[in-house]
């Protein structure tokens, strides 16, 4: 697989888009991570910008209409919807979900639906991979959509250079108990559907919310107004990206991101000869000959 791998590697740097989708079916379906290919290069510019938020808050459309504004801007722009609320491949069907379709043959976009692996949710453990993948393609951007429950903006936030979080006014109580994970990872909130009534009072309310956690350093968050679906707030919203992506994350941060991806990518490796089906299968096995003890079997498990 290495050699092929390497192959399917230089094909992918060369921005063969066909290379690049079976590169990434390769990481989904844990054929190889392409870790030797990755290891051996300087780290490759482009950018991830996350877009989290409550399902229905309109990430979409703005991912779309972001697309358009970078390619206004001459850059190669890649898209990734992750969907956790299927498991397995249904890429296909998600396609009909997103609301992209005007770029799907544009020669400088790409757009790619990904599933969720793990039963328990969140993110593919090989999106990190994926996103490097399409670095090496030569993406400027990578756009990554998920639906904002669970773990999932936790683990978007580590993966993204920037994080974008989007509400929408009517999100006024939910405001209050909003999580504090989902405050953490914001860069910038957007505060989409600001035609509805009620769009200043929940920015007022939100910034006010923010404001004990400005006075932490190396802590800014933006909050920007969009009509995502008539493209309005866009050249601010852009700016923002613009300014955070320039600075970087700053010091300790920066760290603590750098932290998360490593953390993220050794968990990766370690599990990748664990799969549910085969612990499945040894857990009937084990349970038909009598009594099961899970950390009996946990510590007997490939020693
Ligand atoms: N009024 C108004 N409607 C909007 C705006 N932006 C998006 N919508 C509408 O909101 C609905 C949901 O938009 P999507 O972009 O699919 O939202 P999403 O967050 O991607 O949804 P999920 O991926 O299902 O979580 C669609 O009907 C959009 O047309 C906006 O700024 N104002
Ligand atoms: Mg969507």
């Amino acid at each position: 697989m290495t050699d092929s791998a390497s192959l399917l590697f230089g094909e992918i740097q060369k921005g063969n888009y066909r290379s690049l989708a079976r590169g990434i079916s390769y990481i989904e379906n844990g054929v190889t991570d392409f870790f030797t290919e990755l290891k051996d290069r300087p780290p490759f510019p482009g950018a991830v910008i996350g877009v989290t938020g409550p399902p229905g808050a309109g990430k979409s459309t703005l991912v779309d209409a972001l697309i358009g504004q970078f390619v206004k801007d001459r850059k190669k722009i890649a898209v990734l919807c992750v969907d956790p609320s299927s498991s397995f491949h249904s890429g296909a069907l998600l396609g009909d979900r997103i609301r992209m379709s005007e770029w799907y043959n544009h020669p400088d976009v790409f757009i790619r639906s990904l599933s969720s692996r793990g039963s328990l949710g969140g993110l593919h453990p090989g999106i990190l991979s994926i996103t490097e993948l399409l670095k090496a393609a030569g993406f400027d951007h990578i756009l990554i959509e998920t639906v904002g429950v669970g773990q999932n903006e936790i683990e978007i936030a580590a993966l993204a250079d920037v994080t974008l979080v989007v509400l929408v006014p009517e999100a006024g109580d939910e405001i209050q108990t909003m999580k504090a994970g989902l405050m953490e990872v914001a860069d910038v909130f957007v505060v989409n559907k600001s035609d509805r009534p009620d769009a200043d009072l929940f920015v007022r309310s939100l910034r006010l919310m923010l404001s004990p956690a400005m006075h932490r350093p190396g802590w800014e968050t933006a909050v920007v107004k969009t009509v995502a679906s008539q493209r309005q707030g866009l050249e601010e919203l852009m700016k923002e990206i613009a300014r955070r992506l320039a600075h970087g994350k700053e010091g300790r941060r920066n760290y603590r991101l750098l932290a998360e991806r490593a953390y993220y990518l050794i968990r990766e490796r370690r599990m990748k000869d664990v799969h549910m089906s085969e612990l499945e299968e040894a857990i009937v096995r084990d349970c038909e000959k009598g009594v099961f003890n899970l950390y009996q079997f946990v510590a007997g498990w490939r020693k």
